[in-house]
């Protein structure tokens, strides 16, 4: 008789997305940078420009370890890091787990899963930036994807923008997805702020940089139509496929 048929596993769909994310980069010539999910706030903070007054700041808004150590609560501080021990020019995305104090529900989860992509050389413009998001998102969503710069705050980025995509599943025209409008908001970006450049030693007179986030999360749902987040987590075997 023959033996019991097992199935063959595979990669959960979260580090499917990273990998999908790094091959694009990777073709334009971005390396992949890890870092500790254990911070100083100097490196989660500081650095980037977001001042003490911040609400992120708030003992109660994120995770204290001690007064000057946190769970990190975006993966910029490895790039922080990165740009600490390399000179320029760059370009890195960093992918990983980050921390924020929110109640889970379908779209928010305390730890999520995060990738940041910078790139550091002479003369950058927005023009750069989104011409990198365009090809980004076209080779990740598939068809040709058009791209929305919506004027935004972070602090370590002047200008920054929130970044819309044009909706894949109605093309644009208004759906239930994109709730009428035609755009999906998928990333956040902007020129690295001169400030930033100088905490870590280089001299914004010289280099220029663009830098996005985005939630793994967010893009693996929006791809797979995965309605809630904490499938992710929960691994049930019929979620997983197995
Ligand atoms: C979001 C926003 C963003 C960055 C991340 C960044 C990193 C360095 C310097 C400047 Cl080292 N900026 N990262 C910039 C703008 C937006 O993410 O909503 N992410 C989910």
């Amino acid at each position: 008789m023959p033996g019991a048929k097992r199935k063959i596993g595979y990669e959960h769909i979260l580090k499917q997305t990273i990998r999908e994310v790094y091959d694009i980069f990777s073709n334009m010539g971005y390396k992949i940078v890890e870092g500790p999910e254990i911070e100083t706030t100097w490196h989660n903070f500081d650095a980037l420009n977001t001042p003490e007054w911040h609400p992120a700041r708030d003992m109660q808004d994120t995770f204290y370890i001690e007064d000057n150590i946190i769970l990190r609560t975006h993966t910029s501080p490895v790039q922080v890091r990165t740009m600490l021990n390399h000179k320029p020019p760059l370009a890195i995305i960093s992918p990983g787990r980050v921390y924020r104090k929110d109640e889970p529900d379908a779209t928010h989860s305390p730890a999520f899963n995060q990738i940041e992509g910078l790139y550091i050389d002479k003369n950058v413009t927005v023009g750069h930036l989104k011409a990198t998001l365009e090809r980004f998102l076209t080779m990740y969503f598939g068809g040709s994807r058009k791209v929305l710069l919506r004027p935004s705050y972070f602090p370590f980025v002047e200008p920054g923008y929130e970044v819309d995509v044009d909706c894949m599943f109605c093309g644009g025209k208004g759906c239930n997805v994109c709730k009428g409008t035609g755009w999906i908001e998928i990333l956040g970006a902007g020129l690295v702020h001169p400030n930033v450049l100088k905490n870590v030693g280089y001299d914004p007179d010289e280099w220029q940089g663009f830098a996005f986030g985005t939630g793994v999360e967010r893009i693996a749902m929006l791809k797979h139509g995965i309605a809630d987040m904490r499938e992710f987590y929960r691994n049930d075997m019929r979620f997983l496929g197995l």
